[in-house]
């Protein structure tokens, strides 16, 4: 080091530290991101699919996927057998520019159940984050899963999806989830977002 002071060398050698436990160096606020598009265009590890038990394609958000990975995509999930609703599957992403596809299944909303929407809704978030740190994805990007045809209304699903998430990342230890993007498409997810965002990720 050319840039020691001349009277350290006079100090005996540093100690080294102990190792110490993993601190992920980021706040949560800085692990969550809000964005609003169109979910196939983003280049992160893995985009979240909103499927259904099929996974064989269908409208919405899933259509948007299937069109742009191509018919690769369909092919791969003809061989993953389904999913139960408020679980995922991973597959490639082909001509996306993600690295994975993680799929959801989310609920049909049941405003007669709206608890066991709820605990369907936030199986779908916290099996894709598992998925996904399994798979060495770090960061994620989720589409709002149930809010479109599957009835789900944006300000019921948004803090559902935001604590699952939040929940997650606090006990994820090790960091090995960087970045969830929350991704938005129409007006009425954008509002409710930005609305429940702080509260759950308050800016430190
Ligand atoms: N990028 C990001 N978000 C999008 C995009 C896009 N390109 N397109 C739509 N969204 P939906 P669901 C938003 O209906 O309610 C399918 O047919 C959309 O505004 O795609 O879970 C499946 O095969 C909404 O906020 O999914 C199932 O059968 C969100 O994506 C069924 O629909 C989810 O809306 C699943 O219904």
């Amino acid at each position: 080091n050319k840039l020691v002071h001349p009277t350290s060398a006079k100090l005996p050698p540093a100690v080294t530290p102990p190792p110490q436990p993993f601190q992920p160096s980021k706040s949560l606020n800085d692990r969550v991101g809000l964005i609003r598009g169109d979910i196939t265009t983003l280049a992160v590890d893995a985009i979240v699919n909103a499927a259904n038990r099929s996974l064989l394609g269908g409208g919405g958000v899933d259509g948007a996927i299937h069109r742009a990975a191509g018919p690769e995509l369909l092919r791969e999930c003809r061989t993953l057998g389904g999913c139960e609703t408020g679980s995922a599957k991973i597959s490639g992403a082909y001509r996306l520019p993600c690295r994975k596809v993680i799929h959801a299944v989310g609920p049909v909303y049941d405003v007669l159940r709206p608890e066991t929407s709820e605990a369907l809704l936030r199986g779908c978030y916290t099996s894709s984050l598992r998925l996904a740190a399994e798979s060495g994805c770090r960061s994620v990007a989720f589409s709002a899963i149930s809010t479109g045809v599957y009835g789900y209304p944006s300000r019921e699903a948004a803090p559902v999806a935001m604590r699952a998430v939040r929940e997650f990342l606090e006990e994820d230890k090790e960091g090995k989830i960087e970045l969830v993007v929350f991704v938005t498409f129409e007006k009425k997810d954008v509002d409710a977002y930005n609305d429940f965002l702080p509260m759950f990720f308050p800016p430190e």
